[in-house]
């Protein structure tokens, strides 16, 4: 096996394989399938410490196509935030990894999807976005434009939910939006949100091509390579390949992250996105609310600062899994100083 062929743990790509995909053939979330394997491999990612949290959805059926060696929890519809919360705090060194569909967030887990949000679990959250409920046949989901219409003539009476301006607002310190067919912008994506301490969210386009890939649809293949407008190129570099690199003002960016990696911006216009501005942020958001010919891709927003759950609640570092006798039964006299705390 040569270098290429194996990442920093000696591992080939096909290590971080999971099961056959069993989704309908050209379906968008293959591909974001395919990317997560990608982004994994390249950043030596331990599959053995990789826990793949999903809810209910084709989209939440594909944590089994990816990293076979992960632990993996389907969570009932919807619910999939609390189950990698739980995860995360049991063991803060565990990647958190969640998959989630357009329904399975923005309808029934709303709430869900916010709290954890706000509270900052320190998680990469994949929505594959497609406007509709795929696993059901194909209904009408909450991200759906006003006025979209869709295989069988039907349109959409209601304003979508724009999850990305959510997490925005609720504090959220990574915020993407992608397009599964890009697979250069996804790959970095996700290994930048794997390195992001906190909430990343990952907001990913990814066409149902059985219910929703009609050539007018701002969901559908066609359309979204017409119509995807890039930010910026986004690049990941890890840590220990990271090295000083001249900037050209309003050509190229460099977004360092706390632990030495970089993100880096190239402009593809005449301006480049700093996703590190929240107001420059809110406007990208507000230009793709307004302009419905087109979706904007790349990192939003940014804030390498924003503190994760753990750190928080101020949690132990061993995971619980390991704590020993010692630990889970302190004694009398432990007990005795925490009642005196509290008299
Ligand atoms: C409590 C509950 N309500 C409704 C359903 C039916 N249901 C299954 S998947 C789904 C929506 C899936 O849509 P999405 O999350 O967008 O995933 P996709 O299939 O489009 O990838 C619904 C409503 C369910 N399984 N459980
Ligand atoms: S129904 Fe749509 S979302 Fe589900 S597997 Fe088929 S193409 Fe993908
Ligand atoms: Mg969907």
């Amino acid at each position: 096996m040569s270098e290429a062929d194996s990442n920093a743990l000696g591992l080939a790509k096909k290590d971080y394989a999971g099961a056959k995909s069993t989704l309908c053939l050209g379906c968008g979330h293959d591909q974001i399938t395919r990317e997560i394997i990608e982004a994994a491999f390249h950043s030596g990612v331990d599959p053995f410490n990789v826990v793949k949290t999903s809810g209910i959805g084709c989209s939440s059926k594909t944590p089994a196509y990816f990293i076979a060696q992960g632990y993996g929890i389907n969570s009932v519809h919807g619910r999939m935030p609390s189950v990698a919360t739980g995860a995360n705090c049991a063991n803060r060194h565990l990647v958190t990894l969640g998959v989630s569909g357009d329904g399975d967030t923005a309808s029934i887990g709303m709430g869900q999807f916010c709290h954890a949000v706000r509270r900052n679990t320190d998680m990469v959250y994949i929505v594959e976005n497609n406007g509709v409920y795929g696993l059901t046949k194909g209904q009408f989901s909450a991200t759906s434009e006003k006025g979209v219409r869709k295989k069988g003539g039907d349109v959409n009476e209601f304003a979508e939910i724009d999850l990305c301006a959510v997490a925005v607002e609720l504090g959220c310190g990574f915020v993407a939006r992608s397009f599964s067919g890009d697979a250069k912008q996804m790959v970095a994506l996700i290994r930048a949100a794997i390195q992001h301490e906190g909430f990343a969210l990952i907001d990913c386009i990814s066409p149902c091509v059985t219910f929703n890939n009609l050539s007018d649809s701002p969901r559908g293949f066609d359309w979204l390579r017409e119509h995807n407008l890039k930010l910026h190129e986004v690049g990941f570099v890890p840590e220990y390949e990271a090295q000083s690199v001249d900037q050209i003002p309003g050509k190229t960016l460099r977004v360092d992250m706390p632990d030495g990696s970089y993100i880096s911006l190239s402009a593809l216009d005449e301006s480049i996105h700093d996703p590190t501005d929240i107001q420059a942020a809110r406007r990208v958001l507000e230009r793709d609310r307004l302009d419905k010919g087109h979706v904007y891709t790349g990192l939003i927003y940014y804030n390498p600062k924003s503190e994760p759950l753990h750190e928080v609640l101020h949690l132990g570092d061993k995971p619980l899994s390991l704590l020993d006798e010692s630990e889970l039964r302190p004694g009398r006299q432990a007990f005795d100083g925490i009642l005196q705390a509290y008299t």
